[in-house]
């Protein structure tokens, strides 16, 4: 089955909102493997370097978003400030367009990542407001999620630009994997160390590369394991709420995973700041309880 096909029974302006996402990722994937890998010279609103690459697929995320007419709202990880697209556009879309910068020059893989929210904007909401989320991934194969009302289901870009269906329905069971980001943190966070030998000891496999979509892909292909990245006083948790962990968390907890941010499920945080940041564990329902046990004892 093909991507629009299966998402024939979905609203059509909810259609048209997840097509515009699977178009510019066919877009993005043809910049990753062909445009420099270098610094464009500017900033994003965390301050953080911009490579060419992002800017550009920033760009592409926002035409196409406006092509589609049903977006009111968007924001991007890339921006300071949300973009007001379409007048009377039905729903808001968060999106990181290309998370993962520093593994690009080293050609791991990296994704693009987003959610689709009800109504005009993303102030005050919580991630129950999502109406689909999903993801990319750019690596040897290129590959879509999507989530909406039930199951995630993972599509595979073929060479005809067609999205063919590869694992219908994503589920998350239980099992001991473990991707552990922030260790920096450890050096002060001493329950987030007892949780890393807590793993150690007990035979989790290490799975980690640096990049939080395969990183938490391999949890919904797998079906099993954990993703954790909490902080320290100085080293502070750095995800973002509407960009990343949400949609993000929207999709594990689809899947029958659970998410938290040590204080409930990611989807109950309230948006205060479009550049909120946030504690993020997600996975296999007990690793996640787990992770909390020890973190917030
Ligand atoms: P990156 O900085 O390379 O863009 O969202 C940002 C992210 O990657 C995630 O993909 C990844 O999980 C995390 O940062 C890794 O951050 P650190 O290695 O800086 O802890």
């Amino acid at each position: 089955m093909n991507l629009p096909d299966h998402l024939s029974s979905a609203p059509e302006n909810l259609q048209k909102a997840i097509l515009a996402f699977a178009e510019a990722v066919k877009q993005i994937d043809g910049k990753i493997r062909t445009a420099e890998t270098s610094e464009a010279g500017s900033m994003n609103s965390f301050g953080e370097d911009q490579l060419k690459l992002d800017v550009l697929s920033d760009r592409i995320c926002f035409t196409e978003l406006e092509k589609s007419g049903v977006i009111a709202i968007a924001g991007s990880e890339e921006q300071s400030e949300e973009k007001v697209l379409t007048e009377g556009g039905e729903f808001s879309a968060s999106f990181d367009p290309l998370d993962g910068s520093s593994l690009v020059d080293v050609n791991l893989a990296v994704g693009t990542i987003f959610g689709i929210w009800q109504g005009k904007g993303f102030m005050g909401k919580t991630g129950r407001d999502l109406v689909a989320a999903g993801y990319a991934i750019y690596g040897p194969r290129t590959t879509f999620i999507i989530a909406i009302d039930s199951n995630p289901t993972e599509f595979t870009l073929q060479s005809d630009g067609n999205w063919k269906m590869t694992i219908e329905k994503m589920e998350i069971n239980e099992g001991k994997m473990f991707a552990p980001g922030n260790l920096r943190a450890c050096a002060e966070n001493k329950e987030y160390l007892a949780l890393l030998d807590f793993w150690s000891e007990n035979g989790y496999q290490l799975r980690y590369s640096g990049g939080m979509v395969p990183d938490i892909h391999q949890i919904l292909v797998k079906g099993k394991g954990i993703f954790s990245y909490p902080g320290s006083e100085s080293c502070p948790p750095k995800l973002r709420l509407i960009y990343e962990c949400a949609p993000l968390a929207y999709v594990v907890e689809k899947a029958g995973g659970a998410s938290s941010n040590l204080k409930g499920s990611l989807l109950d945080e309230k948006v205060e700041d479009l550049n909120q940041r946030t504690v993020i564990c997600v996975g296999s329902k007990n690793e996640v309880d787990r992770c909390v046990k020890f973190l917030t004892v």
